[in-house]
């Protein structure tokens, strides 16, 4: 087996403890385990003496030879040795690299656990065949972590890898199991250097039916995630905003008929108005906020906007579990990070809900917007209104194409130009006016309306995001420019007429609302 051939796909990582092995026979697993397709093995026994060490590892090279899948062996290379099987995996408080490489040679296959930048450019450098990234999510089986990186970290250093055009493979390992893995997959392969495998211990090893989780891993490894079909693509980003234009009205219309659900987790605060611009603008709003009723409400097609208005422990769960709900029936989620950085609770909040799901659109203003990009969580906020003042519009559209690429949303960050990107070029929108941030809830109504809008047409997710802006700003400047409308008060319910009236007016063909399009 030459090392370049090793497929990293479905690497297992054995235990031998009683809370994870059980009563069950290491060997058995691991020979179920190939049969259900593994295809890296690695035995991992930090209690057993040497000699029960050598003799394991030589039972289960029997097993790996027969399955032509290399054995490796944690953190001993004596043990690796004694066995002679394929290599070794090391620690960052194990041998080091280069002593390991001059005691095994150049054949050995020698894996290294990293958990940071510094550790991914040295093991690169270093010459190790593979790094095991982790730990990605929080596991019972490793309770020891130096640190939790989140899809995010993970992300990072693949970037950093693809940046110092290493061709050093990846596996990442911590809380990998079925309902995350093909989503970490493909969330660590957009554009960037991708991720050759997922590590996995407890959803193998401590599984009833070893061979059939195998199974299903591989193939879920294998497959793109449900809520990747409707991905914007290369062709939809670099068109001209004229040709987004041109296609606005067929989304509101899309909107008028399809009558899309939008399921709003939101706050108390714009329940009511988020309804009611929900349904002038033709969809059908639903106000949810507990969690487990998000499977049924997914399955009717609609989109979900995950508010972070007022959040607290319980209503973050609840997020995750809708979140889960919709990326596992492939349908939208557009979050709105509410004064993201205003608290450490909010910050934390918001790399929970970008790390444990996917999210097709994020909309904030600058500071919220900011708060999302990776090391943008230590950024703080004044309260939910206010911005981190900068008006240098290029260096913040560098700054929302990096976040659109690295987490593969679409970006909209609003503002007297909102700036809106998949992540290639960066659209921007003049329309809007000052009435709307004198009025509550209205940047989570636009979330409302964005929601509405990629529900009722997926396949352009782009377009649908900015038909939704055009619109609700649109309406804005209508009812602020009426003869009725005195200030912020009378504002409102003029801003739902108008909303209403250019749906109207676009479904009969009237688009005269639309020349003010800037
Ligand atoms: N190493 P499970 S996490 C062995 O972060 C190991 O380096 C980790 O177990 C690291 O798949 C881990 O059961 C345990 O979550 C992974
Ligand atoms: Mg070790």
């Amino acid at each position: 087996m030459k090392k370049a051939d090793v497929d990293y796909s479905l690497y297992l990582v054995t235990d031998s403890t009683k809370a994870i092995l059980g009563d069950k026979d290491i060997c058995q697993v691991v020979e179920s385990a190939l049969k259900g397709g593994v295809t890296c093995v690695q035995y991992r026994d930090k209690t057993s003496d040497t000699g029960v060490l050598v003799a394991t590892g030589r039972k289960l090279h029997e097993i790996t030879k027969k399955y032509n899948v290399p054995l490796l062996i944690n953190d001993r290379i004596d043990v690796a040795f004694a066995v002679g099987c394929e290599g070794v995996h090391i620690g960052q408080d194990d041998i080091d690299l280069a002593s390991a490489r001059k005691l095994l040679g150049p054949d050995a296959i020698i894996g290294v656990t990293v958990s940071n930048l510094r550790e991914t450019e040295e093991a690169a450098m270093g010459g190790a065949d593979y790094i095991g990234i982790g730990t990605v999510f929080a596991t019972l089986t490793k309770k020891n972590s130096k640190s939790i990186i989140g899809v995010d970290g993970l992300q990072q250093m693949l970037v950093c890898l693809h940046t110092s055009k290493s061709k050093i493979k990846t596996v990442c390992i911590g809380g990998i199991n079925a309902s995350n893995v093909s989503r970490v997959m493909w969330q660590s392969a957009y554009k960037e250097k991708a991720l050759d495998g997922v590590a996995i211990v407890s959803a193998i090893m401590a599984a009833a039916d070893p061979e059939a989780s195998s199974k299903e891993l591989l193939q879920l490894v294998k497959s793109p995630p449900a809520f990747a079909k409707n991905v914007v693509k290369p062709d939809q980003q670099t068109r001209s905003a004229e040709d987004i234009v041109a296609l606005v009205p067929k989304i509101i219309k899309m909107v008028d008929s399809k009558k899309p659900l939008s399921h709003n987790m939101t706050n108390l605060v714009v329940q009511n108005i988020a309804a009611n611009v929900a349904l002038s603008i033709g969809a059908s709003p639903i106000m949810a906020n507990y969690g487990e009723e998000a499977k049924d409400l997914a399955a009717l097609g609609g989109a979900l906007v995950v508010n972070m208005g007022t959040v607290t422990p319980d209503g973050l769960t609840n997020y995750m579990i809708a979140l889960k709900a919709y990326n596992d029936a492939g349908q939208p989620v557009v979050f709105d990070p509410v004064g993201a950085g205003a608290t450490e609770v909010r910050r934390s909040a918001t790399k929970t809900i970008l790390g444990g799901g996917y999210i097709d659109v994020i909309k904030g203003n600058q500071s919220e917007v900011l708060t999302c990009t990776p090391g943008g969580s230590h950024l703080q906020q004044r309260g939910v209104d206010s911005t981190a003042g900068d008006t240098d519009l290029t260096k913040l559209g560098n700054v929302v194409k990096d976040l659109a690429v690295m987490r593969a949303v679409i970006v909209v960050m609003t503002g007297k130009t909102d700036l809106v990107t998949a992540g290639t070029k960066v659209f921007k929108v003049e329309n809007g006016h000052e009435y709307l941030g004198m009025v509550t809830g209205t940047g989570c109504c636009l979330a409302t309306t964005i929601s509405a809008m990629v529900a009722a047409y997926p396949e352009d997710k782009l377009a649908a995001t900015i038909a939704g802006l055009l619109h609700y700003e649109i309406a804005a400047e209508l009812a602020a420019e009426r003869q009725d409308v005195k200030g912020p008060g009378t504002f409102v319910p003029a801003f739902l007429d108008e909303l209403y009236n250019i749906r109207k007016a676009t479904v009969k063909g009237d688009l005269v609302w639309l020349e003010r399009a800037k």
